[in-house]
């Protein structure tokens, strides 16, 4: 009963078929190979099996669902995630970092004072989509909106455009005296009980503060950003899952640096697809282009590149679209060959049809 409280449900039930018996719990925090685990009956502080860490089997994430030994505090094995959100791993390594899994609901935070930038929004949304998540946009600190002498009104707008299916709210983690606008009342109204969401966003931008609202605790610390360019401190430096009056789940997380992409190539096609999901301007118009297969570079008949679309928008397109294929030529040999292969194919049909326009 209490398990379901935690997030569980049939998805993660149907993984305990046949498999040896142990212990579900929920990850609620890590620390250096230790992790806080959620179980019916207590939270344990548990390691990592042997085997689970020579196998290369999935590695306890916040968000996971583990399974414990029955007299041990060890986690054998993590079940299969129904969401991930992930980015490269900063360093030059190729790596994919876990940043939460099982989320429901992404909530992109972005400041409303210097922090704002509608290209970062951008990254996270190809990021959320990626994860499997439904992203929620919420525009913190919107308290600030009169004395900064920001059209409030207009930016909601503007970043709305940049997917017209997401959700975007204006909110304000610091009380306004004297007015109900732009609480927080709209978050917890997008979870139903037992769901889960993560906050993400660049450092200072109020993540830790909205958590601390929602609990009505200052459970976790929060610091002033620096006054010249609204730079946060990265205070939060540990992913932790709180449970939420209402029943729902809420992960905070430490402020991101960099967003780099990550995508699991299991088929070729998909970071592409990916990617086009997230910009549906490109995505409609990428149907007219006279290859199916159109990166949007240098084709000719594309009709993408020939579409008035705000420079900064699909310069921020193609940079992504650079990203994917870079990660995917070194993390796929067999792909960069069948891609070269395609370049060429390409290149030999480009020569045979003569040029109808000159985009
Ligand atoms: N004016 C205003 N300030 C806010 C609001 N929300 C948060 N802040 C302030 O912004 C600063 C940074 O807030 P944090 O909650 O620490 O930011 P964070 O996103 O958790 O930052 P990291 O943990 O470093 O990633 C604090 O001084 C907060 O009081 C808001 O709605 N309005
Ligand atoms: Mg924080
Ligand atoms: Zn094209």
């Amino acid at each position: 009963m209490l398990l379901h409280q935690f997030g569980w449900n049939d998805f993660f039930e149907s993984q305990l078929a046949g498999a040896p018996a142990g212990i579900p719990g929920r990850v609620a925090s890590a620390n250096h190979g230790r992790f806080l685990v959620w179980t019916e009956a207590c939270e344990v502080d548990a390691g990592v099996s042997g085997v689970l860490r020579k196998s290369g089997a999935l590695w306890p994430a916040v968000g996971d669902w583990a399974i414990l030994r029955t007299d041990e505090a060890v986690i054998d094995r993590v079940l299969t995630r129904k969401t991930c959100v992930s980015r490269k791993q900063p360093e030059r390594e190729i790596r994919e970092q876990v940043l939460a899994a099982n989320v429901d609901v992404l909530f992109i935070v972005s400041g409303l004072d210097r922090n704002y930038n509608p290209r970062r929004i951008e990254r996270f949304l190809v990021m959320a989509n990626e994860s499997g998540a439904r992203p929620v946009v919420l525009l913190n600190k919107a308290d600030l909106a009169p004395p900064l002498k920001l059209d409030l009104a207009g930016i909601v707008a503007s970043v709305q455009q940049l997917s017209p299916a997401i959700t975007v709210l204006p909110i304000s983690a610091r009380p306004i005296t004297g007015s109900s606008d732009h609480d927080l009342d709209a978050l917890p109204a997008q979870l139903a009980p037992g769901q889960t969401a993560a906050l993400i966003g660049s450092s200072g931008v109020g993540k830790s503060t909205i958590l601390n609202r929602l609990l009505g605790d200052e459970r976790q610390r929060t610091t002033a950003v620096r006054a010249s360019d609204s730079r946060g401190r990265h205070t939060t430096t540990t992913r932790q899952l709180f449970r939420m009056p209402g029943g729902w789940l809420l992960m905070d997380l430490p402020g991101l640096r960099e967003v780099q992409l990550w995508s699991n190539m299991s088929n070729s096609e998909q970071p592409r697809q990916n990617l086009e999901a997230s910009f549906d301007d490109i995505q409609a118009l990428a149907g007219s282009c006279r290859f199916r297969d159109c990166t949007h570079t240098a084709e000719p008949g594309c009709a993408v590149t020939a579409a008035a679309l705000d420079p900064a928008r699909l310069a921020n397109f193609k940079k992504m679209q650079k990203e994917l294929a870079h990660l995917e030529r070194r993390t796929n040999p067999r792909l960069a060959k069948e891609t070269r292969a395609k370049g060429n194919a390409i290149e030999k049909s480009v020569r045979q049809h003569p040029k109808r326009d000159s985009s």
